[in-house]
């Protein structure tokens, strides 16, 4: 069912062309930016009209209103099964527990003497955060996505998911229990790339965002590419990937356990064996077969992400070529299950989280390890961090120079000037000195 690429023996291709050796999933964003540009001006002009209008064309149910009433969220929260509810705590806390650490403070820099440079830290004011609903219902990434804004200190988090026709317009229950239990009581009924221009432009009844975070699908995606530069966003969020590096002491029950886990999320996501071993190979994907006859969503999603391009077992001569074959492929999630898998799992340069061991598999991240799952996809690994405190914060330069201090650098400044062509720049600094350039001590 999951095809092969055999890279023995050859040496490895430099850079992008062992790139394109790669499995990955078409994801066309720019085609899909045609088709969202009218739905979010449409939202521009018409607000809630809008959104009440696209629920019911995408959503199939008629709203009142699309800000959730709050005791909504109340209710949703008393009936959430309890076993989940502690589940969900616990990850809250976890996450509570990394996340805070990734806090920063302010630092000042002593450039030299009456010269400083302050970086602070300043939180983004509004934040509008996407959890997707149909096949995505996920309250864990209601949890990886409010968890950073309010350890960053956002002082207005509200969230967004689709209208569920089978809960009276509302979105999902346990979507609306995790809000309820992060304390976020602003939440729309609003789905996909309406959502996304609800806090692009703002509405009648919500205040537009400066930035907009979550997972989503094709259209959420191109709506955070059609806002880029009005607003910020945390990622264009691809297809789901996981990418295991092994060797022949891996087990291949837990091999093929974590390949189907990510490959149940979407016909599109991506599961890529990276091995040395042959045997281990043959024995993951003869495993492959009972554990998918075993599980749900076998037809509409495991088993077309599996045999589809973008998911493959890539052979390789070593576990050092293994390593050049993950870096070019820059997962979304890596796990190592070799020999020695922290030291290995050390010189990986590109992965948006990295799984060592045969004791933290990826669904321990997804849920509960502390770590975010919101991460890197279609290779953005080698270029961008997963959500984080520091998705939320912006660091201000605060300039502080006394006149000496000044007066010792002016020359250098205005010599810059005059090289750029920009003489106005020189005399900013000459006005100040009687229109002179102060001497150099
Ligand atoms: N693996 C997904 C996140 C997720 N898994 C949510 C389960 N629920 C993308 O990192
Ligand atoms: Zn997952």
């Amino acid at each position: 069912m999951i095809s092969r690429i055999d890279l023995r023996g050859d040496a490895l291709p430099e850079g992008p062309a062992l790139r394109d050796l790669l499995p990955r999933a078409e994801f066309d964003v720019q085609a899909a930016l045609e088709k969202v540009r009218p739905i979010c001006e449409d939202v521009h002009h018409r607000g809630d009209a809008a959104l009440i209008e696209y629920a019911e064309r995408f959503d199939g149910v008629r709203l009142d209103q699309v800000r959730v009433p709050a005791a909504a969220l109340t209710r949703a929260l008393e009936e959430l099964d309890p076993a989940v509810r502690a589940a969900l705590e616990e990850s809250i806390r976890r996450a509570r527990t990394v996340h805070r650490e990734q806090r920063r403070s302010t630092h000042t820099t002593q450039v030299v003497p009456g010269g400083s440079v302050t970086e602070k830290w300043v939180p983004v004011e509004r934040v509008g955060l996407y959890a997707p609903g149909g096949r995505s219902v996920y309250p864990s990434s209601v949890v990886m996505n409010v968890v950073p804004a309010q350890e960053a200190g956002v002082e207005s988090i509200a969230l967004a998911s689709p209208a569920q026709a089978e809960f009276n317009g509302l979105p999902h229950p346990t979507i609306l229990a995790a809000c309820a239990l992060l304390g976020v009581d602003e939440v729309y009924a609003a789905g996909g790339a309406t959502a996304v221009a609800m806090f692009a432009y703002g509405t009648e009844s919500c205040a537009p965002a400066n930035m907009v975070t979550g997972p989503g699908n094709i259209w959420v995606a191109a709506a955070k590419r059609y806002f880029t530069g009005r607003i910020g966003i945390d990622a264009e969020a691809g297809p789901t990937e996981i990418a295991v590096l092994a060797d022949d002491t891996a087990d291949p029950v837990h091999v093929a356990s974590d390949l189907i886990s990510q490959a149940e999320h979407d016909p599109l996501a991506a599961a890529v064996l990276v091995t040395d071993s042959v045997e281990l190979a043959d024995a993951v994907e003869k495993e492959l077969e009972p554990q998918i006859a075993a599980t749900r969503h076998v037809d509409d999603r495991i088993v077309p992400a599996l045999s589809g391009r973008q998911s493959a077992i890539v052979l390789v001569d070593g576990i050092d070529e293994g390593l050049r074959v993950v870096d070019a492929y820059g997962a979304e999630h890596l796990e190592i299950q070799t020999a020695d898998a922290t030291a290995v799992a050390d010189r990986v340069r590109n992965a948006g989280a990295i799984f060592i061991g045969p004791w933290a598999p990826v669904s321990l991240g997804d849920y509960a390890a502390g770590s975010n799952h919101v991460l890197p996809t279609g290779g953005c690994a080698c270029h961008s961090s997963g959500l984080s405190v520091q998705s939320f914060l912006r660091g201000i330069h605060i300039v502080d120079y006394t006149k000496d201090a000044l007066a010792e650098v002016a020359h250098h400044v205005v010599t810059l000037a005059e090289a750029e062509d920009l003489p106005a720049h020189g005399a900013a600094i000459k006005a100040r000195f009687g229109w002179k350039v102060p001497e150099s001590k």
